[in-house]
């Protein structure tokens, strides 16, 4: 395989090296993923290389361990089942594991039983390598002809948010390698996609840009004054122009007081398949639209090239981009309630709080409190908690304080320091809020 280049540890290649004659020896598998973007990544990957090499297939989408396994094939487990690899190992028939969740396994495998965690060779699965990329490589591992899969397996890997600032580690690595041996193309451009400029930015959602996002009036005016064809795909903006339009852009978040990090992520490098034309960037986003309906298959039948399924895809991404457009423009223009320490919100829709709370957080709420974001389910109160990574460093972690306050009020909850999350019965809501208000106002003072 290309390991070299990759420099992988001798112990992992040899892991890889052991799956691959697996799929080698063998001509049909049982696959089960994990329903999310870098789910569908890690399935994609490896159907496609096993189509290549006419073998045969069944893959199953699973947001939690199967009751019943497959019988008799061999099983390839993606982006989950590192929790389960003791049960795995009794079984008769082959199994390859590759997650790159971090769970203490000490399992030892038996006999053709392939279980790959990152971490087991000091590699951060967290940041530097996903299902997808450890998908794709055994991809190579199995065939080097694989290396035409990178796209696939890094859009897992930006779904699982480890592009932020830069793909780092094994990931950075796949990227250089793809890109040398010509699979990849680099290209540095604004995090922006639609049908031309005028259609991207009135979908702009994430970034979200203050006072110009979904603004149709504005936008032809911003676009006529640097002299930008509204049609223009943002990938074939001239430079000078796509300056002046970034620094339009960049002091719409200037001027909401967004930390420089998340004003510099508007725009960084995205990698494009020079065959189908599909970058990181696009296909990751589409996968995520497809996960976030549950319909993870239609995401599968996209990446195997049907182009019925990437026009479904894109349609379920753009119509997801208008409904946050809307709420996110009525969070800009008719703000959020306020507390001392904490803002809050409620919403309708479970589902949509909690990127609704993240993205106002980053793009056009107050920096200096947490957001909370309420929806009101039968009989308990459904919240999700969003800070900044300055809050985070000042102290505040909102996953225990999630945790404590939810067991307080006979609820649950949890999560990390910067996004976490509480189920509580009805009418306590008002008991949180404060509750939450008074945890974060000990630590911000
Ligand atoms: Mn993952």
């Amino acid at each position: 395989m290309g390991g070299d280049p990759l420099e992988l540890p001798e112990d992992i290649r040899d892991g890889f090296e052991a799956a691959a004659s697996i799929l080698d020896e063998y001509d049909k598998f049982r696959i089960y993923t994990h329903y999310d973007a870098d789910g569908i990544s890690s399935a994609a990957v490896l159907s496609r290389a096993l189509m290549r090499s006419q073998k045969g297939f069944h893959t199953s989408f699973l947001s939690s361990f199967p009751e019943k396994l497959s019988s008799d094939l061999p099983l390839i487990f993606t982006d989950f089942g590192n929790s389960h690899l003791d049960r795995l190992n009794q079984l008769d028939q082959p199994v390859i594991v590759l997650d790159h969740h971090n769970t203490d396994i000490g399992v030892e495998a038996g006999k053709e039983k392939i279980f790959i965690n990152p971490h087991d060779f000091g590699i951060n699965g967290a940041k530097e390598v996903s299902g997808g990329t450890l998908s794709f490589l055994l991809a190579i591992a199995f065939d080097e002809k694989n290396w035409s899969q990178s796209v696939y397996g890094l859009a897992g890997a930006a779904a699982d948010k480890q592009n932020i600032g830069g793909f780092t580690g094994l990931n950075n690595k796949i990227v250089e390698e793809a890109v040398k041996r010509g699979k990849l193309e680099v290209r540095n451009r604004l995090y922006l996609d639609g049908e031309g400029i005028e259609d991207s930015l009135m979908k702009a959602c994430d970034p979200y840009f203050p006072g110009i996002s979904g603004r149709k009036a504005t936008i032809k005016k911003i676009l006529k004054e640097i002299g930008l064809d509204s049609s223009t795909p943002v990938n074939e903006i001239s430079s000078d122009k796509d300056r002046e339009l970034t620094s339009i852009l960049v002091l719409s978040l200037m001027e909401n007081n967004i930390p420089t990090h998340i004003v510099e992520s508007i725009k960084g490098k995205d990698f494009i398949d020079d065959e189908n034309g599909l970058s990181v960037e696009i296909l990751y986003k589409l996968l995520n639209s497809c996960a976030r309906v549950s319909k993870p298959g239609l995401g599968l039948s996209l990446c195997l090239g049907d182009p019925s399924a990437k026009e479904k895809a894109e349609k379920l991404r753009d119509d997801y981009r208008e409904q946050m457009i809307r709420r996110l423009r009525v969070i800009e223009e008719e703000g959020i309630e306020q507390m001392d320490h904490i803002q809050y919100f409620y919403e309708e829709k479970r589902t949509r709080k909690g990127e609704l709370a993240g993205l106002g957080m980053l793009y056009i709420l107050s920096q200096e409190k947490p957001t909370i974001g309420l929806t009101k389910i039968d009989d308990r109160v459904d919240i999700s908690c969003r800070a900044t990574k300055k809050l985070v460093k000042s102290g505040i972690d909102l996953g225990l304080f999630c945790r404590e306050i939810a067991r307080k009020l006979d609820g649950s909850g949890g999560g990390h320091d910067i996004a976490a999350g509480a189920t509580i019965p009805l009418n306590k809501d008002k008991k949180f809020l404060e509750l939450m208000d008074e945890h974060v106002g000990k630590i911000l003072g």
